[in-house]
C-alpha cells in the first residue's frame, strides 16, 4: 500500500522530542495566570479528543477540526484559541507535524512537565477538514450530574473508572468567568498534577457559591477553590465514587490509570493502521547532560 510507506516516511521525518522540548520551552510564562499554559494544552487535547463517537467512529483527535469554524466557536471550546495560538509557531517551525499530532503531543508535553507520568504517545494522525467538524454538545456541561456524565463518556467508550480517572485532570488550571462562565480553580497547586482534586472533594465541605453566575460549589474553609456539580457528582455517585476514594489515597494508583485513560483518550477514532509505534517522549528533567 503506497500510502502507508508515504505516512511513515512523513513521521519518521519529525523530531518528536525535539518539538516536545519547544512545546516545554513555552508552557511557563509570567502573565499566563497562574503561570503557566500548561493547563489549557490539557484541555485542548482533551477537547480535541473528545468529541469521538464510538457509535459511528466520527470526531476524536484525528482531524484536529477545532481550526475551524464552527467547532471552534462551539461553547465548549472558548479561550482555546490561545492554546492554539501557543502551538502555532511551534507547527511553523516543524511543518511535518500535523496539527492533530501537535495538540495531542502537548497535552502529553505538559502533563508530563506539570509532574504528572509519562503517557505513551503515537505519531501518524492526519489532519482534516471543515467538514469532519463534530456537532456542537458532545463535551460535558459543568452544571449537571452523574447521567450527563455517563451519557458524554460512554458514548466515548469510557467506564465509571475511566471517567473518574479523566476527571483527575481537574488538578489542573482554572475556570475564567469570560470563557466558561465558570469562576477559579479547583486545587490550591493548579500548575502540578496531583491527586488533590480527589482529596478534596472527599476531605472539604461544599456548598453552593451565592453569586450571579452560574450554578458551583465553593470549599465552606476558604471559598476560594471550586467544584463544578460534575465534579461533586464523582462523591454523591455510588458508581463513582469508590474510585474517587481509591485515587484520593493513592496517587500512584491514580498516575497509573490517568497515563492508560489519556492515552485511550488522544488516540480515540484513530484508526489503528495510522500509528508509528510509541514515539519514547522525555521529560526535560530527565534529558541528562
Ligand atoms: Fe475540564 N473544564 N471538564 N476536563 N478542564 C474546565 C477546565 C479544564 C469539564 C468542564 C470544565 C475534563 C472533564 C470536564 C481540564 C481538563 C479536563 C472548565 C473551565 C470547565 C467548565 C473552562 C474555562 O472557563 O476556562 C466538565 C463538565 C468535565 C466532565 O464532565 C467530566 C477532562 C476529562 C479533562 C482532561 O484533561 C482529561 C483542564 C486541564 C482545565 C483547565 C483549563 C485552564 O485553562 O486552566
Amino acid at each position: 500500500d503506497p500510502t502507508k510507506v508515504k505516512d511513515a516516511a512523513s513521521t519518521s521525518q519529525v523530531d518528536y522530542q525535539a518539538v516536545y522540548n519547544a512545546v516545554a520551552d513555552v508552557l511557563d510564562s509570567e502573565d499566563y495566570d497562574d503561570g503557566s499554559y500548561g493547563p489549557v494544552l490539557v484541555r485542548l487535547a482533551w477537547h480535541a479528543s473528545g468529541t469521538y463517537d464510538k457509535n459511528t467512529g466520527n470526531g476524536g483527535s484525528n482531524g484536529a477540526t477545532m481550526r475551524f469554524a464552527p467547532e471552534a466557536n462551539h461553547g465548549a471550546n472558548a479561550g482555546l484559541d490561545k492554546a492554539r495560538n501557543l502551538l502555532e509557531p511551534i507547527k511553523q517551525k516543524f511543518p511535518q507535524i500535523t496539527y492533530s499530532d501537535l495538540w495531542t503531543l502537548a497535552g502529553v508535553c505538559a502533563i508530563q512537565e506539570m509532574g504528572g507520568p509519562i503517557v505513551p504517545w503515537r505519531a501518524g494522525r492526519k489532519d482534516g477538514n471543515v467538514e469532519n467538524c463534530t456537532p456542537d454538545g458532545r463535551l460535558p456541561d459543568g452544571d449537571k450530574g452523574g447521567d450527563h456524565l455517563r451519557h458524554i463518556f460512554y458514548r466515548q467508550g469510557f467506564n465509571d473508572q475511566e471517567i473518574v480517572a479523566l476527571s483527575g485532570a481537574h488538578a489542573l488550571g482554572r475556570c475564567h468567568t469570560d470563557r466558561s462562565g465558570f469562576d477559579g480553580p479547583w486545587t490550591f497547586s493548579p500548575t502540578t498534577l496531583t491527586n488533590d482534586y480527589f482529596k478534596l472533594l472527599l476531605d472539604e465541605k461544599w456548598q453552593r457559591r451565592n453569586w450571579k453566575g452560574p450554578p458551583q460549589l465553593e470549599d465552606k474553609k476558604t471559598k476560594s477553590l471550586m467544584m463544578l456539580l460534575t465534579d461533586y457528582a464523582l462523591v454523591t455517585d455510588k458508581g463513582f465514587r469508590p474510585y474517587t476514594e481509591t485515587y484520593a489515597k493513592d496517587e500512584s494508583k491514580f498516575f497509573e490509570d490517568f497515563s492508560a485513560v489519556f492515552k485511550k483518550l488522544l488516540e480515540n477514532g484513530v484508526p489503528v493502521a495510522q500509528f508509528s509505534e510509541v514515539v519514547p517522549l522525555k521529560k526535560v528533567e530527565d534529558q541528562t547532560k
